[in-house]
C-alpha cells in the first residue's frame, strides 16, 4: 500500500539560502528520524510542538548536510497531521538529495497541493480559503495581496455563511409550513419571508459583482494603446514602463510591430501593448502593424486611445472614435501633448468618451493622471480590498447558481406558486452556497481545487 505519509520540497527549485523540505502523515516522524540526526541526541517524535532541532543529514553513515528540524504535532499543523520541516542548505541537488533519501525511507512524493488538501479535509481551512493561499502567493501587488489576505481570514466565508443562515432558517419555516399545510400562513410572515429571500438575492447578486475586479486585481488588464501616426502612444508606453521599450522618433509610422511591457500602476497591473499608428497606407509591413493594432483593441480589456491636442482631429482620428463606439469596451480619450497650442476639437471627443484625461507624456505628472483615470474607469477607485471577493471561475459559477436559484424562489413566492415550489429552490441555493465553500462538495471538485497549487503546499 502507497504511504500515507507525503514528503515535497516546499521553496523554489532554484539555488538560495536555506531550502525547506516538508513531511507530513502518521509516520512523518520516524520517517524524518531516519534521514535527520539531531545532534544533541533529541528525538523528533518526543520533542514539544513547535520546537526546533539543530543536526545532520545523512546518507548511510555519510552526512551530507547540516540544518534544522522543525516539529508539529497533530493536530497543531498546517495539515492536521504530524509534520517535520526539514531546513537545510539551499542547493537543489542537496535538497533533492535530502527528499530521496525520504522517499527511500517510505514517504511518498507529495501531488500539487496536497498539504493544502489534507489541512482541508481535516477542518483546518475551509475551501474558499484555502483557494486564496494560492492567490497570496501569486499576488503581484498591494490590492490583490490585501484582498487574498482578506479571504484567507474568511471574508468570502463569513459573507456565504450569512446568506446561507438566512436560507437554513427561510428553510427550516418552509418545512414546517409544508407538514401542516392545514395552518395558514399569515401575511407578515409571507411578507417577513420574501424580505429574507430578496435580501439574500441581493447579498448573492452583490457577491457576483466583485468577480470581474477581483479577476482584474490578481491578473491585471490587457490595455491596448491605439491612436493615428505620431501622437505619442509609444513614449506614453516608455512613460509607463520607465524605460525605452518602444522607439520614439518625429517620423510618422514608427511603431509596426505590438511592443508588450507589463507596469503597476497605482495598484492595477496593465499589460500594456504599444501598437502602430492607424492609417491608410501602402507599406505592406506597416499595413500589418495596422491590422494587429486594431484586432488588440477589440480585444483589450482597456483601450487607452491618444490624441494629438496641437493638431485638429483627422478621418484617422474619426476611425478610432468608431471602433471605439463599436465595440463598447472600457475606453479612456488621452489628449496628449498639452505642452502645445490646442487645435483638437475636445467637444467631439466628448461625444464619445466619458473619460478624457489631459497629459504631456514627456512629463512624469502625467502618470498620476492617468492612473486616477483607470482606477475610476475600472471601478477601483472606491474598492475595499478587505471585502469579500469572488476569486475564481468555480467560485463565480457556485455563486451564479445561487443566484439562480434564489431568483427563481422569490418569483415563485410573488406568484403564488405552491411552498414546494419555494423549498425547491432554497435548497438549491444552500446546496450551490454549501458547494461554494466546501461543505459539501464531491472528491472531483476538491481534486481540481488543489491540483493547482504548487507542490509543497
Ligand atoms: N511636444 C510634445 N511632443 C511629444 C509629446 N509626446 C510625444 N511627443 C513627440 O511626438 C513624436 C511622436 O512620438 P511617438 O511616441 O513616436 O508617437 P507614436 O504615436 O508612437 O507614433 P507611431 O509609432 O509612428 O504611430 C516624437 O517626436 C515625440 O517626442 C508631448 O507630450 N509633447
Ligand atoms: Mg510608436
Amino acid at each position: 500500500m502507497a504511504s500515507n505519509t507525503i514528503a515535497a520540497i516546499a521553496t523554489p527549485a532554484a539555488m538560495g539560502g536555506v531550502s525547506m523540505i516538508r513531511v507530513s502523515g502518521p509516520e512523518a516522524f520516524s520517517i524524518a528520524e531516519k534521514v535527520f540526526h539531531p545532534f544533541q541526541g533529541k528525538v523528533l517524535e518526543q520533542m514539544k510542538g513547535y520546537t526546533a532541532a539543530y543536526g545532520g543529514f545523512y546518507e548511510g553513515k555519510d552526512q551530507i548536510d547540516d540544518g534544522v528540524a522543525l516539529v508539529y504535532h497533530a493536530p497543531k499543523s498546517y495539515t492536521g497531521e504530524d509534520v517535520v520541516e526539514l531546513t537545510c542548505h539551499g542547493g537543489i541537488l542537496i535538497t533533492r538529495k535530502i527528499l530521496r533519501l525520504l522517499l527511500d525511507q517510505g514517504a511518498r512524493m507529495a501531488q500539487a497541493g496536497e498539504f493544502s488538501k489534507r489541512a482541508f479535509l481535516n477542518g483546518k481551512m475551509n475551501l474558499t480559503q484555502a483557494e486564496s493561499i494560492m492567490d497570496l502567493i501569486a499576488s503581484q501587488n498591494e490590492q490583490a495581496l490585501k484582498s487574498a489576505r482578506a479571504q484567507m481570514n474568511g471574508a468570502l466565508f463569513s459573507k456565504i455563511n450569512g446568506v446561507k443562515e438566512t436560507l437554513l432558517e427561510v428553510a427550516a419555516h418552509l418545512a414546517a409550513w409544508v407538514d401542516f399545510p392545514e395552518e395558514d400562513i399569515e401575511e407578515v410572515e409571507q411578507e417577513h419571508l420574501l424580505q429574507s429571500l430578496s435580501g439574500a438575492l441581493k447579498d448573492a447578486r452583490e457577491l457576483l459583482s466583485t468577480f470581474d475586479t477581483g479577476k482584474i486585481l490578481r491578473e491585471g488588464i490587457e490595455t491596448t494603446i491605439v491612436g493615428k501616426p505620431n501622437v505619442g502612444k509609444s513614449t506614453l508606453m516608455n512613460l509607463l514602463a520607465g524605460c525605452e521599450k518602444s522607439i520614439v522618433t518625429d517620423i510618422a509610422g514608427t511603431t509596426r510591430d505590438v511592443i508588450e511591457e507589463s507596469v503597476n500602476l497605482g495598484n492595477v497591473v496593465l499589460r500594456l501593448a504599444d501598437t502602430a499608428g492607424i492609417r491608410q497606407t501602402d507599406d505592406k509591413v506597416e499595413q500589418y502593424g495596422v491590422e494587429l493594432a486594431l484586432k488588440r483593441m477589440k480585444t483589450a480589456g482597456l483601450v487607452l486611445a491618444v490624441f494629438d491636442y496641437s493638431v485638429e482631429l483627422s478621418e484617422e482620428d474619426e476611425k478610432i472614435l468608431e471602433a471605439v463606439k463599436e465595440e463598447k469596451m472600457p475606453a479612456i480619450a488621452v489628449i496628449n501633448k498639452t505642452d502645445l497650442q490646442g487645435k483638437l476639437d475636445e467637444d467631439k471627443l466628448k461625444q464619445y468618451f466619458q473619460n478624457i484625461v489631459y497629459i504631456s507624456a514627456n512629463n512624469t505628472d502625467s502618470i498620476k493622471l492617468l492612473s486616477d483615470q483607470i482606477q475610476e474607469v475600472l471601478g477601483f477607485a472606491h474598492i475595499d480590498p478587505s471585502a469579500a471577493m469572488l476569486a475564481n471561475e468555480r467560485q463565480r459559477l457556485c455563486a451564479q447558481q445561487a443566484e439562480r436559484a434564489l431568483q427563481e424562489s422569490v418569483d415563485a413566492l410573488q406568484m403564488g406558486m405552491t411552498l414546494d415550489a419555494v423549498t425547491v429552490s432554497v435548497e438549491s441555493a444552500i446546496e450551490a452556497l454549501l458547494e461554494l465553500t466546501g461543505e459539501r462538495v464531491t472528491d472531483t471538485v476538491v481534486d481540481q481545487v488543489f491540483h493547482q497549487f504548487c507542490v509543497g503546499k
